[in-house]
């Protein structure tokens, strides 16, 4: 576990709190500790940085021990928040929304889960983006399984990705399930599967599946993480490989983990005043 998560837990566990208000350097954060699970959420960005159900010996996301934590940057790992826009269709990439705090609305617990609603609006952050009045809210629901959904209200044709990091034992032995049979390739060199619809990675990946199954499986030595999937339209993996890692300033070991993010990239969100639209995953792991 990342020692930052883990000094964070201990301290949640002086208290008899749910849900307790902590700091990553500048960072604000949520410590959530519940019989069934633990959990991490920064509110800049909106973005959960732990979730380790009680039945599993280790974390299901990957969280960077080179991350920054720095207000203006991107935190490496966890789940980053895609939105308004996915990729580098606009400055900065992948939209605003992982860049800037977002507030906690409500926290509920009982005997199954912890839920939490985040929600982002207009302010002196988003003036230059959106001018017209927007609510995008994130709702996280951390049990035995963690089901994140984001909700977008107003006047908006947008692009999104749970950009999700997925903690595996080894990239090389490791493979995604449930992609479909197409997909776009962003690299220059298409490393074509020999199994429709799976991924095995021996090289950079970044591709953008456009139709996958309801539900993804990543299967390493010892697990399987089950994703189920929620009016998505697309599955995006990705993994730097090693040359473009050791030139990322906040992520040296690609090994370990594996990217499957959760998107509406070819099917925008296309929401209004009235009408709030909505996706999403749930992730549960068997071990
Ligand atoms: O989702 C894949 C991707 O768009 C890749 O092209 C890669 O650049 C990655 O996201 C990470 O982007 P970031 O802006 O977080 O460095």
């Amino acid at each position: 576990m990342h020692p930052i998560i883990q000094a964070l837990l201990n301290e949640a566990e002086q208290t008899d709190k749910t849900v307790n208000h902590a700091k990553i350097k500048e960072l604000d954060v949520l410590v959530v500790r519940h019989p069934l699970c633990n959990a991490v959420i920064s509110l800049y960005g909106g973005h959960l940085l732990h979730w380790q159900p009680t039945h599993s010996s280790h974390p299901v996301l990957w969280l960077s021990l080179d991350s920054l934590f720095q207000k203006g940057k991107a935190i490496r790992g966890g789940v980053p928040i895609c939105w308004p826009w996915f990729g580098k269709v606009n400055t900065p990439a992948h939209g605003f929304a992982r860049l800037i705090d977002w507030t906690l609305m409500e926290h509920h617990s009982s005997d199954e889960n912890v839920s939490l609603t985040l929600t982002l609006t207009n302010n002196e952050h988003t003036a230059d983006y959106i001018k017209t009045p927007f609510n995008v809210s994130l709702q996280f629901t951390l049990g035995n399984t963690c089901d994140i959904k984001l909700i977008t209200k107003g006047n908006l044709n947008a692009t999104s990705a749970l950009h999700s990091y997925f903690t595996v034992n080894n990239i090389e032995t490791s493979i995604v399930k449930g992609l479909g049979a197409n997909y776009q390739e962003k690299l220059l060199t298409d490393n074509k599967p020999s199994i429709i619809g799976e991924l095995t990675f021996n090289q950079e990946v970044d591709r953008v599946y456009t139709e996958a199954d309801a539900e993804q499986q990543i299967v390493d030595e010892h697990r399987t993480i089950t994703l189920h999937s929620h009016h998505c339209s697309d599955i995006v993996t990705w993994n730097p490989w090693m040359e473009n890692a050791n030139n990322m300033a906040d992520l040296s070991d690609y090994k370990t983990f594996v990217c499957v993010e959760h998107a509406r990239i070819n099917k925008p969100i296309i929401s209004t005043e009235l009408k709030s639209v909505s996706y999403g995953v749930t992730i549960s792991v068997d071990a």
